[in-house]
This record gives C-alpha cells, structure tokens and sequence, in this order.
C-alpha cells in the first residue's frame, strides 16, 4: 500500500535512500499511522542491499512538530499501554542502516526524539529542537530525558525538559546534539553529501560500527571494548576488508560490495 504520511525515494542518489515526513499542514505531528508507515518504509529499506544511508527529512517549516497531541489528547493510560507505541519506536532503533536526520525548522518533543534516534544530524540554521512536552501536562516520553542528556549533558537537557525552551541550530551544534548547520536552502543538499561519503565505506562495516558506537550507551566501557573487539575481528571475515586494504596497498580506490 502507497504511504498516506511519509514519501519514500528509494534511490535519491546511488546506495542513499530519502524518506521524507509528509503532514505538512500538521508540522508533521507524528501520528500512529506516520510512526507505522515510517517503521515500514525503514525496515524495508534496510533489508534493501542497495540502501547504504537512509536521510530522514521534514519539510522547511518542520521536521516534526512532535506526536500528535489531538491523537493523544482523550487516551487513557490503559489506551497507551493497549496500543503500545514503543514497539514501533523500537523497531526504528533497531535499524542497523545509518540515518541521517536532515532537520528544518521544528523538531519538537517526539520530533525531537526521532531525530536523536538517528545517527547524525544535520539541520538548517532555522531548526529548533525542544523537548516542550513539560507545557501540554507530560514529559518526554520517547528517550528524551536520556538520548538528549547524554547528548548536551545534565545542565541543558534539564533546561529544555523542565521549561520547555526550544534551542537554536546554532545553539544545539554547540552543545553536541547535532553534526552540522547550515543554511536553510542547503540542509538537504548538505545531508546528502554526508550520506554519500558514508555510501562509499563499506556497508558491512559501516553498519558493524554504528551498532558498536550505540553500544557505549548501554553497556560499561568494559564491556563496549568487548563488543568493539568482537566487530572488529568479525569484519576481517569480510571480503571488504580484503579489498579495502588491498586497494590502499595499490593505490587505487577501493570496490565496496557488502560481503
Ligand atoms: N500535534 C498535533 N497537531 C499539531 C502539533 C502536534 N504536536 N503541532 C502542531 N500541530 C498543528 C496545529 O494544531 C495546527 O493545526 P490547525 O490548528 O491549523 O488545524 C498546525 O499544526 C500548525 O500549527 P500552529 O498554528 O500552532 O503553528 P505555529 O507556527 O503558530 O506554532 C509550534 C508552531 C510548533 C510552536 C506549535 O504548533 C506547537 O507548540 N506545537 C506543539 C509542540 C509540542 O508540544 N510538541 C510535543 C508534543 S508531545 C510516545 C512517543 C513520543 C511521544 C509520546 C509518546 N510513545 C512511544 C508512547 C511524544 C510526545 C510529544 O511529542
């Protein structure tokens, strides 16, 4: 079934995906049915040998305004609990395809932690990034109170989920919460040239990688070093590491092909 929220380019440049949120009247509130379209569309995508990077984008005005309140406004904890959004939130986090989030301006509570699910972020100079749930009665709900402080650490990260203050490109890039700004009619252009440097490393290890550097969230330094190891070793399984060795002997670019 064609999406109704999101648009998918499957091959917007050679190995680079663009999915790209589409509620624009909304400011791409993150319905039930946009979360489910999206945890489609990027499950496929990484099971796609092709799809090296995936970007995720919004529109000028908005990234993602967060979930949709109007949605959430009359449910009930039981409601919440019955239609278990985390699973799908989850299966984004499980993708082992890079993301790039390219950001313009809102990205708003869950927009906010959709974007931080991501492995980088590139925004235009008019994004604003806030964690505002603290306004409608709530608080972050979708890693907000962890991803963001682990990102821009304790001081800001509590500023921003007790006030409600939304922080500038600029304001964010300082902090370590996003890779890049720039101005506004170049962010997709500029998430792209991100994504093709990745596309041209190889996949296989480029995925190995960001699933250890993901690790040293959830583990001890011991045990993240254990992980890392494993990964290395592995990838001298690979006939990428070969090729990719054999190539910088050779002085010639190497040939990329996932296995
Ligand atoms: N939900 C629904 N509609 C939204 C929306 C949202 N989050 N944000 C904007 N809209 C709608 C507005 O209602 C308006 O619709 P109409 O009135 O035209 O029909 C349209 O988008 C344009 O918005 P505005 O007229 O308000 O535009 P402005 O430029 O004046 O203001 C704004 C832009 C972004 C400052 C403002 O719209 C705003 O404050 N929006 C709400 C931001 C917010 O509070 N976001 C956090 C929502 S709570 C979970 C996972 C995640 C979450 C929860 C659970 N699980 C896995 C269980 C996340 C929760 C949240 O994100």
């Amino acid at each position: 079934m064609t999406p109704e929220y999101i648009i998918i380019h499957q091959q917007a440049q050679p190995h680079i995906a663009h999915v790209q949120l589409n509620r624009p009247k909304e400011l791409n509130a993150l319905n039930l049915q946009l979360m489910q379209e999206l945890r489609d569309a990027l499950k496929m995508l990484d099971e796609d040998e092709n799809t090296r990077v995936i970007v995720l984008s919004g529109n000028e005005k908005a990234f993602a305004a967060g979930a949709d309140i109007r949605q959430m406004a009359g449910k009930t904890a039981i409601d919440m609990f019955n239609t278990d959004q985390f699973s799908t939130w989850d299966a984004i986090k499980k993708i082992k395809t890079p993301m790039i989030a390219a950001v313009s301006g809102f990205a708003l509570g869950g927009g906010c932690e959709l974007a931080m699910l991501c492995d980088m972020i590139v925004a235009s100079e008019t994004a604003r990034f806030g964690q505002p749930e603290i306004k409608i009665g709530v608080m972050p709900g979708a890693g907000g109170t962890q991803r963001l402080t682990r990102a821009v650490g304790k001081a800001l990260a509590m500023e921003m989920v007790l006030t409600g203050r939304f922080i500038t490109a600029a304001e964010a890039r300082q902090a370590g919460l996003i890779n890049s700004v720039v101005p506004q009619e170049l962010y997709l252009q500029e998430a792209f040239r991100l994504a093709a440097v990745v596309a041209e490393m190889s996949p296989l290890a480029v995925k190995m990688a960001k699933e250890a550097v993901l690790r040293a969230f959830d583990s001890t330094l011991e045990e993240g070093l254990h992980f890392e190891r494993k990964n290395f070793y592995l990838l001298f399984a690979s006939d990428d590491q070969k090729e990719g060795m054999q190539a910088f002997i050779d002085k010639r670019t190497p040939v990329f092909t996932g296995k």
